[in-house]
């Protein structure tokens, strides 16, 4: 496993950003720049447009840089450290590259749902991760981001590959982000993971430079996938998540009435990104099928105990900290 970025390497980042201005200036207003590879009709961009931005409109204006068109995938928590952004919605693999201990929110079949994903962030077990966060990125992590169950997704019909087993994934060239936690768990449902930003998965599922990808249903749909793909295997491998990540740096400018505001707003914000998201996934499998894909449950239970295995005594298990997935398992059901 290797870290991109060590932490003092981010010291420096963040001792330079001090010394730039962190805020631009409009009308008085400060300009709160978020970029996601998300799109503009993502659930969380959705919400963060129609409830985070009136909410901070007195002092503040939210500008939103959807499909990774200011900043590149994985590369937002760096530019926030760096002055260059104020905000993104960051997941927990990125967070690892920087704090490899992040990775026990991004391994496999941890949290069992969105509920769980809250109380987890809310509970105290999280402080020390969003101190760390803050002390040496300069990011302030608001709210935890539902972004939903992910499953496999592939171009070949189920007729040529019926996916039971990780076993049945031996071969299967399977998009993933890049970056280390996410190709683990890559390995660790039994495919083949191939590293690739999230804008460049429709072309590549159409010209079958991969064999398929892993994503939530609302996402499958919002990005088109269905129309490149010929089933879905619900896995359901990550419930997965996203923080909303804020510059520690525009943060300290804040009067303390601004700064409830603005906490209160990402927690508005991702509440209701988190009930859209669930209304989707309840929906959207008979869509799917009526697109003329199959969507099927594999053998849950292999996949769960395969993937726990391959964490057991891995680089990234040894980096949590003592009695924190017992205390995240006590959380849940
Ligand atoms: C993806 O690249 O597959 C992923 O789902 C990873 C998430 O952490 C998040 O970055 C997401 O893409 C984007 O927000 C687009 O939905």
């Amino acid at each position: 496993m290797t870290t991109r970025f060590t932490r003092r390497a981010m010291i420096a980042l963040c001792a330079a950003a001090l010394a730039t201005p962190t805020m631009t200036l409009a009308q008085d207003k400060i300009t709160l720049r978020m970029s996601t590879p998300a799109s503009e009709t993502d659930q969380r961009s959705v919400a963060l447009a129609g409830v985070f931005a009136p909410a901070v409109a007195g002092f503040a204006t939210y500008q939103p840089h959807y499909n990774a068109s200011l900043i590149a995938q994985n590369s937002e928590l760096e530019a926030i450290a760096s002055g260059d952004l104020e905000m993104s919605i960051a997941s927990a693999q990125e967070l690892a590259q920087f704090f490899p201990e992040f990775s026990i929110f991004a391994t496999g079949y941890v949290h069992q749902d969105a509920a769980h994903q809250v109380a987890v962030f809310n509970d105290a077990l999280m402080d020390p991760f969003k101190k760390t966060v803050e002390d040496e990125l300069g990011v302030k992590l608001l709210a935890v981001m539902y972004l939903g169950r992910r499953h496999v997704n592939l171009r070949q019909s189920k007729d040529d590959l019926t996916v039971t087993t990780p076993a049945d994934l031996a071969g299967v060239n399977l998009r993933m982000p890049g970056t280390d936690a996410w190709q683990f768990l890559g390995r660790a449902l039994g495919a083949n993971p191939t590293p690739m930003a999230f804008t460049e998965i429709y072309t590549a599922l159409q010209t079958g430079s991969v064999d398929g990808q892993d994503n939530p249903l609302p996402t499958v749909v919002d990005a088109k996938f269905f129309e490149v793909t010929k089933q879905v295997v619900l896995t359901s491998h990550l419930v997965d998540l996203n923080y909303v990540a804020f510059s520690k740096a525009v943060w300290d400018d804040l009067t303390p009435d601004q700064q409830a505001t603005v906490q209160q707003a990402a927690v508005d914000a991702a509440e209701t990104a988190r009930i859209g998201q669930l209304a989707k996934e309840e929906e959207l499998v008979s869509f799917l099928e009526e697109k003329g894909l199959d969507v099927y449950e594999p053998d849950l239970a292999a996949f769960r105990s395969h993937v726990q295995q391959q964490y057991v005594g891995s680089e990234f298990a040894a980096s949590w900290p003592e009695g924190v997935l017992e205390r995240i398992n006590a959380l849940g059901n």
